[in-house]
């Protein structure tokens, strides 16, 4: 017995796997199983020695399972170890690099005025691209028949009421009749515009447009000047000086073409402002009292302004873009590149 003992010992504490493990159960604990043998010969000892021998045997078998588990939670917990070194993962490695693509520079542009001006208080908002006559033209005071909405220049859709928007002015007519007196409205509505240009260089028949609608009592000019400089910095460099210049939309009383200080040659002349030491970036005025009218507010108690940005031609100034073709002809990733995010970004 005390031969099997140590046989015993030996044998589990030194299997290495499951498997040698389990034949080990067969070899002592199976059908024919050495201990399992010696409890059926139990029948052959006298009876005075039954008892004590009785008690070796149920030692051995308890010896054998206390080491056989004892050696199986071993086996285990080695298997795990190593399937965990295995897999382990060195966090100091270099990560791999994942290519992401670039916002388009038009897109980019958006975004930056976005986020200017709802850090001043606007709201960005969308409308359809696909109009009323109502809203794109007549209620901003442009009437059937007026000059400056010329048929030839306009997508309709539907006889002449419906059409593919030549502004995304009727975005904040829409929003100002939905609110009626409601104030302040603080809107900026982005989006695509169509006219019916012959696409060169410089004209697209489908392009993007940025306006902006300030709506309260007490708006002034002055308000409109200090917004419009607060944009030509962020978007041409803190060194930039606005101005004025007198012009018309039916829309507004007065109006105004909005122009900066050239970025290029900071005033002193070039062929970018044409040697004038400016450039015309947008238009604006004070939204013209027939259309707050028009659109459920009181002349008499609110004032507001609004000023509209071509998006092409702010991107084409501030990246150097020649064609206004290349924001349309896609794929080139030489273009697209210049564009990724930084990661602050
Ligand atoms: C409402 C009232 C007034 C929007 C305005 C301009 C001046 C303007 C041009 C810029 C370049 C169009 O893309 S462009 O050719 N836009 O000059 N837009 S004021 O005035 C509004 C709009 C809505 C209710």
């Amino acid at each position: 017995m005390d031969q099997l003992k140590k046989e015993i010992q030996a044998k589990l504490t030194s299997a290495k796997t499951l498997e040698e493990l389990n034949n080990l159960k067969v070899e002592y604990l199976g059908k024919k199983g050495i201990i399992t043998e010696l409890n059926s010969k139990i029948k052959e000892i006298p009876n005075e020695e039954k008892k004590t021998y009785g008690m070796k045997v149920n030692e051995l078998r308890t010896l054998f399972n206390d080491l056989y588990n004892q050696s199986k939670e071993n086996i285990e917990l080695e298997e795990v170890n190593r399937r965990l070194e295995s897999e382990a993962i060195d966090v100091t490695l270099p990560a791999t690099k994942i290519e992401v693509g670039a916002p388009h520079s038009l897109e980019k542009l958006i975004e930056e005025l976005e986020e200017l001006l709802m850090s001043m208080g606007y709201d960005v908002v969308e409308g359809p691209e696909v109009e009323k006559d109502l809203y794109n033209f007549e209620l901003l005071n442009l009437p059937k028949g007026h000059p400056a909405r010329d048929a030839q220049d306009t997508f309709y859709i539907q006889d002449d009421e419906i059409l593919l928007r030549s502004q995304t002015s009727p975005v904040q007519v829409r929003t100002m009749l939905e609110n009626t007196d409601k104030t302040p409205i603080r809107i900026i509505c982005p989006g695509k515009t169509y006219r019916r240009d012959e696409d060169d260089a410089t004209h697209s028949h489908q392009f993007t447009q940025m306006e902006g609608l300030l709506v309260d009592e007490n708006v002034s000019l002055a308000n409109l000047k200090a917004t419009f400089d607060v944009i030509a910095k962020k978007l041409f460099g803190e060194t930039r000086q606005t101005r004025f210049r007198p012009s018309f939309y039916p829309f507004t009383e007065p109006s105004v073409e909005l122009d900066i200080s050239c970025f290029n040659c900071e005033g002193k002349g070039c062929p970018i402002c044409k040697n004038t030491g400016w450039i015309t970036v947008g238009g604006a005025g004070m939204v013209h009292p027939k259309v707050l009218d028009n659109c459920g507010y009181d002349p008499e108690k609110f004032t507001g302004f609004a000023f509209g940005f071509g998006i092409e031609r702010l991107a084409m100034l501030k990246y150097g873009v020649k064609d206004i073709r290349t924001f349309y002809t896609p794929n080139d990733l030489r273009v697209l590149e210049q564009f990724k995010r930084k990661d602050s970004e």
